[in-house]
């Protein structure tokens, strides 16, 4: 699988300037008319784009990260081929060119070509990008760091508050100034409430990959270590009312929902991840991932569970907080 560091981590960069720069580019236009063309081709930010290097290449997830320039600025571009839809299969056969490679007995071999508005590549852009960005996206080695709670005090959270990675894109999207449209569910509550919305790694397009976020108004929850039974209502209503929009809208029950916090997180603000059962989500494997009711449970028991306990994370070799822990003698 090409579930590497770097495909896992590609989410785990903080960004500013996010939140109106990351855009979703169609790929193509169908109506190929002379003047809609041209205004087309005037809105595709990307045709003055440089490539630097290829960062990954994920040929059987038909995914690649590019590094590059765009109009001066350093840019990570996403590209990734989206699955085939039951639902356009009968404009997909009646409505491309077929043509032949190979004939041999009762076997053939053709080049179909789909309709443009059914070969559309999810494209996204990170501009303008930091080094922090370009390294992420870079195959790396990864390794297990055991992290106790005097770590976290010593170690971790000290290199966090130094980092102090923008969240912007979050409040952006708490305060309805990016994404609006996109939310699926909100409880306003300032102390329980939340807002759900589909990740940006998720072009909803099927509900096979289902991938939504719930992003908690609080803004001192920075993580899983943060969490006491304080939260405990939080946690709750997050899980709750978060499975019943999504019955809702996509018409999935809680028992096809794989519902958790990563830790580390990729962005320090409180956010929990709700993912398809079934999915091979990025981040969804137990190195990083805590599932909800789990870490319900754990605070329902112990209070200060998570202040207390050993966590245990994969960090990148090229991580800055690897290094700590190794200067520390923790590795
Ligand atoms: C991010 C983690 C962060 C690159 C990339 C993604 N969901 C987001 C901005 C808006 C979003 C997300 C950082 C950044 Cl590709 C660097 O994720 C986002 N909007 N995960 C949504 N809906």
């Amino acid at each position: 699988m090409a579930d590497t560091a770097a495909k896992r981590e590609a989410d785990s960069v903080g960004g500013d300037e996010l939140s109106h720069k990351v855009k979703k580019v169609k790929a193509d236009d169908e109506n190929g008319g002379g003047d809609v063309k041209k205004e087309s081709e005037y809105e595709n930010i990307l045709s003055g784009f440089k490539t630097s290097k290829v960062l990954s290449d994920y040929a059987r997830e038909k995914l690649m990260f590019i590094h590059g320039k765009l109009a001066d600025q350093e840019a990570v571009v996403i590209l990734e081929k989206t699955p085939i839809r039951e639902d356009t299969l009968d404009e997909l056969f009646s409505g491309s060119r077929l043509k032949l490679e190979m004939r041999n007995d009762i076997y053939s071999k053709y080049r179909l070509q789909a309709p443009s508005h059914l070969n559309e590549i999810k494209t996204t852009v990170v501009c303008p990008a930091t080094e922090k960005h370009i390294k992420k996206y870079q195959s790396q080695e990864s390794f297990l760091v055991e992290e106790t709670g005097e770590d976290f005090q010593s170690i971790t959270l000290p290199y966090i508050q130094k980092q102090s990675l923008s969240l912007q894109w979050v409040y952006n999207i708490l305060e309805k100034k990016a994404e609006a449209d996109k939310i699926v569910y909100e409880d306003p509550d300032p102390e329980v409430g939340f807002v759900l919305l589909p990740d940006l790694k998720w072009d909803q397009k099927q509900v096979d990959d289902l991938y939504l976020l719930a992003i908690a108004h609080q803004r001192d929850i920075g993580s899983l270590r943060d969490l006491t039974s304080e939260q405990l209502p939080l946690l709750q209503n997050i899980l709750q009312k978060g499975k019943e929009a999504i019955l809702q809208r996509y018409n999935l029950p809680g028992s096809k929902l794989r519902v958790y916090l990563h830790y580390q997180p990729s962005y320090y603000h409180l956010h929990v991840h709700f993912t398809k059962l079934g999915y091979d989500a990025p981040g969804c494997g137990v190195e990083r991932a805590h599932l909800l009711t789990d870490v319900i449970q754990n605070l329902q028991s112990d209070p200060l569970y998570y202040k207390t306990r050993t966590l245990y994370f994969p960090l990148r070799a090229d991580d800055e907080l690897l290094s700590k822990f190794k200067e520390a003698g923790r590795l």
